[in-house]
């Protein structure tokens, strides 16, 4: 993996800030966007823009293969079976909130229980209790230890035969913990429950296969992976998108509108068209088309050891500093690129903002996992987080600001 050559064709990278060069820690809020991206963003509004799948003009054949690519590169990166498995949303957000609404408010019934686990981002709690108010159902939520890694015993105790969908993230944002989707699918299955797993923070970093880790549903967001913001992905087993009802109905997810007698009949389309209303964010479909394409050509094996590799070598030195106090797990190899700590009498907005004096953007604050935050104690924390841009000069340059602050 040629790092430099990479760092070209992120033009943000070379800018200054604060009168520094950039150094760009907060990939797990948002990534840097490649030139491919916004080339290929721009070349679809300069070239071929129009509405797709409605009209039989060229430029609209162009727009809708173009569209329809993109999602052929988007089910094979995941190795989908299907395309109509995968369904264009705004983003992670979005995507469980359409399982919520869409599956849940249909499926969940008072006598039946919710499984969560207490590291989810706000996005995979939030939707879940606020239908719980409709439906009245009951949600558990699956302990965490000390190391901020799942208590899987607490998790496999909580399973009941009531239990109807467990919702986890596959890598927490907080710690970069990596649960391990596979295994707890396999129990949640045995036990007859299905599974949904948020994968915002997974599928950016390390090759996803969602056969392989047989979930129900999987969920992700493009701008934390190259990609635009506004446009993810929530993928889903055929036999279960089929007899879910739509999420949001208007214009393209209807197969026939028929008036009789002051009503009109709706029928809906085919998959995954069901789940698209109305004119689809066409650009960012086809960015994070493009931002799929430069991630293979890295190849993601490459991109989860770079990330691996980094962040040993900065746990290293962060923890030959004693005024640094480093959370999450002590065994890397349950980590992700992501690196959450302290440092001694300084809150972490502080220490986020003395590090923007110096041109480094890292995030402070719950990250929006409130409950993870209550559980280790915590009043904030402050994030370091790492994409395939990021070297091991930025990180000396990082420990050394850190190491001067008093
Ligand atoms: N799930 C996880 C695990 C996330 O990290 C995020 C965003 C989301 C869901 C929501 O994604 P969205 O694209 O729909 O907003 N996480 C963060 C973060 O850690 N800092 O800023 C956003």
């Amino acid at each position: 993996m040629d790092i430099q050559k990479i760092r070209l064709d992120f033009p943000i990278l070379s800018r200054k800030v604060n009168g520094n060069q950039l150094i760009y820690f907060d990939n797990a809020a948002t990534t840097q966007k490649p030139r491919q991206v916004t080339d290929a963003i721009t070349d679809y509004y300069n070239n071929h823009n129009a509405n797709v799948h409605r009209a039989v003009h060229t430029l609209s054949m162009e727009a809708t293969e173009a569209y329809e690519e993109s999602r052929e590169k988007i089910s094979n990166f995941i190795s989908a079976r299907n395309l109509s498995e995968i369904v264009f949303v705004r983003g992670t957000t979005e995507a469980i909130n359409l399982v919520a609404y869409s599956w849940g408010l249909s499926n969940l019934n008072k006598d039946d229980e919710v499984l969560l686990s207490l590291m989810e981002h706000h996005s995979n709690i939030v939707p879940w209790e606020i239908i719980r108010k409709h439906k009245g159902f009951t949600i558990n939520y699956a302990k965490i230890k000390q190391d901020a890694t799942l208590d899987f015993e607490d998790f496999e105790s909580k399973l009941s035969k009531k239990t109807k969908i467990v919702c986890l993230n596959h890598v927490s944002n907080i710690t970069g913990t990596i649960n391990d989707v596979k295994r707890l699918a396999k129990v949640a299955h045995e036990n007859g429950s299905i599974v949904l797993v948020d994968g915002a923070q997974a599928v950016p970093h390390m090759k996803i296969d969602v056969q392989e880790l047989d979930v129900d549903f999987y969920a992700f967001s493009g701008h934390k992976m190259l990609g635009p913001t506004g446009i993810g992905v929530l993928y889903g087993k055929k036999e279960l998108l089929e007899n879910m009802p739509p999420f949001q109905g208007g214009g393209e997810m209807i197969k026939e509108v028929s008036y009789n007698k002051n009503k009109c009949e709706v029928s809906w389309s085919e998959l995954p068209g069901k789940f698209e209303a109305g004119t689809p964010n066409i650009c960012g479909v086809i960015g994070l088309g493009a931002a799929i394409e430069y991630l293979k050509g890295i190849g993601m094996e490459e991109v989860y050891e770079h990330e691996k590799e980094l962040t040993e070598y900065t746990v290293k030195h962060m923890k030959e500093c004693d005024k640094i106090k480093l959370y999450g797990t002590n065994d890397l190899s349950k980590r992700c690129g992501i690196i959450p700590f302290g440092v001694r009498d300084i809150s972490a907005h502080d220490v986020a903002l003395l590090c923007d004096n110096y041109g480094i953007m890292i995030r402070s604050g719950y990250h929006c996992a409130q409950p993870l935050h209550e559980i280790l104690k915590l009043k904030s924390s402050a994030r370091a987080s790492f994409y395939i841009y990021n070297t091991r000069e930025e990180v000396d340059r990082f420990i050394e600001v850190l190491k001067a602050f008093n």
